[in-house]
């Protein structure tokens, strides 16, 4: 297997030849991978490309990718895995610091986890065993952990408990060599959410396995002051992405509402009164609805015929009619049952709006504008 393993580096000259020296000892515990370095330089000023050049005298595994300036984590990390990509043919592409907070000894750890069918292993921090450093800051501290929490129940992807660890792995083929890397979300640090959720919907096996993050070696921090609100950006644009049907649609429900009661109360003034004016906005905002829904909630799969129209939006409206119904079935049984109280009424109108919600959009998204 060749594992190429990849390290950006942004002034890391005191680091970085010792963690090559580190690795390539490491390399020896298992003699029949093959391993390679790349390192993706951000043209660093203090000299660090020119220690990688000395360490490719002496190892045929070293290889070196300088960028043209500093463009963030992400950026050097896409650019990397372009360059192995097309240079290096890797099997397996590896993530790692170069300032030792990453323990070359963890590396076969996750190796190992590769070797058992695993597609995406992560060095963990937050996993049984894992830890970070004790003298971070305590707002560090809540921060990376809270931080990981919250994308965990936003994303929804339960097995993993570090989205944001920069030691891990992933399989080349039929993973990396399948995403869209110019899609990346971020050029920083919270490019490795997104990478992280690609990996995930493309059904890579995920393990974490514990590390322990130590403090920097030597060096300065590069960490760049909007990784928080980048990341918390880029976990909701996951989330609005795979969702947006839904909150299209929850949005055209909301129009409908509007249209309905606004037109309801013009035309009560003209000759229809109120009697005629509400199957008439009714009417009216369902057919605005579901125009709204053809052409923008569920654009990707619009109704193009008229015919077709036609038919789609008798469903629509007989579909829509259901949940009214069982609404009101739903106030009329509780109230009787429990008492025609404000709570008891509005519990009942309450799930009855949910249950609709719920029908609404299975309908919408399974049947009228299911996928083809
Ligand atoms: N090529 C490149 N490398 C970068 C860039 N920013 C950071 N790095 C490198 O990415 C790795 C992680 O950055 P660090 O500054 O260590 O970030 P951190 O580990 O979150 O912060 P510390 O705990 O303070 O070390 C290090 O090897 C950096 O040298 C960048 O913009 N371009
Ligand atoms: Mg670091």
């Amino acid at each position: 297997m060749k594992i190429v393993i990849v390290i950006p580096t942004y002034n890391e000259a005191l680091n970085i030849g010792r963690l090559i020296d580190s690795l390539n000892e490491v390399f020896k515990l298992k003699p029949d991978e093959d391993f390679h370095i790349l390192i993706v330089d951000a043209n660093s000023p203090d000299g660090t490309a020119g220690v990688v050049k000395q360490k490719m005298d002496t190892f045929g595994n070293v290889h070196i990718l300088i960028e043209e300036k500093k463009a963030g984590l992400g950026a050097a990390y896409i650019a990397a895995f372009k360059y192995a990509l097309q240079n290096l043919s890797p099997d397996v592409i590896m993530e790692m610091d170069a300032d030792f907070q990453h323990n070359p000894d963890d590396l076969m750890k996750i190796v190992n986890e590769i070797q058992n069918g695993n597609d995406y292993v992560i060095g963990s921090r937050f996993t049984e065993g894992g830890s970070i450093p004790k003298d971070w800051a305590l707002y560090r501290k809540i921060l990376s952990y809270g931080g990981n929490l919250f994308t965990k129940l936003v994303l929804g992807i339960y097995q993993v408990n570090d989205f944001t660890s920069g030691f891990k792995a992933s399989r080349v083929k039929n993973f990396v060599d399948r995403i869209d890397l110019v899609s990346v979300l971020s050029g920083g640090f919270a490019y490795k959410i997104d990478l992280l959720f690609k990996m995930y919907k493309l059904g890579a096996k995920i393990k974490e396995v514990p590390i322990t993050f130590g403090l920097r070696d030597r060096g300065d921090s590069k960490m760049e002051r909007n990784n928080f609100i980048d990341s918390l950006r880029v976990v909701l644009s996951i989330r609005y992405n795979e969702n947006s049907s839904f909150f299209k649609f929850a949005l055209v429900g909301f129009v409908g509402l509007f249209v309905d009661g606004g037109l309801f109360n013009i035309l009560r003034l003209t000759p229809l009164r109120s009697s005629l004016a509400t199957p008439v906005s009714g009417f009216i905002a369902m057919m605005t609805t579901y125009l709204l829904n053809n052409y923008w909630s569920f654009s990707d799969r619009k109704i193009d015929s008229i015919n077709k129209k036609l038919v789609g939006f008798i469903v629509y409206v007989i579909s829509s009619t259901i949940p009214i119904l069982v609404r009101s079935k739903l106030v009329i049984i509780a109230t009787s049952a429990f008492g025609d109280t404000f709570f008891v009424s509005n519990t009942a109108f309450f799930i009855g709006i949910v249950f609709g919600l719920v029908w609404n959009f299975l309908v919408y998204s399974k049947i009228i504008w299911r996928k083809r």
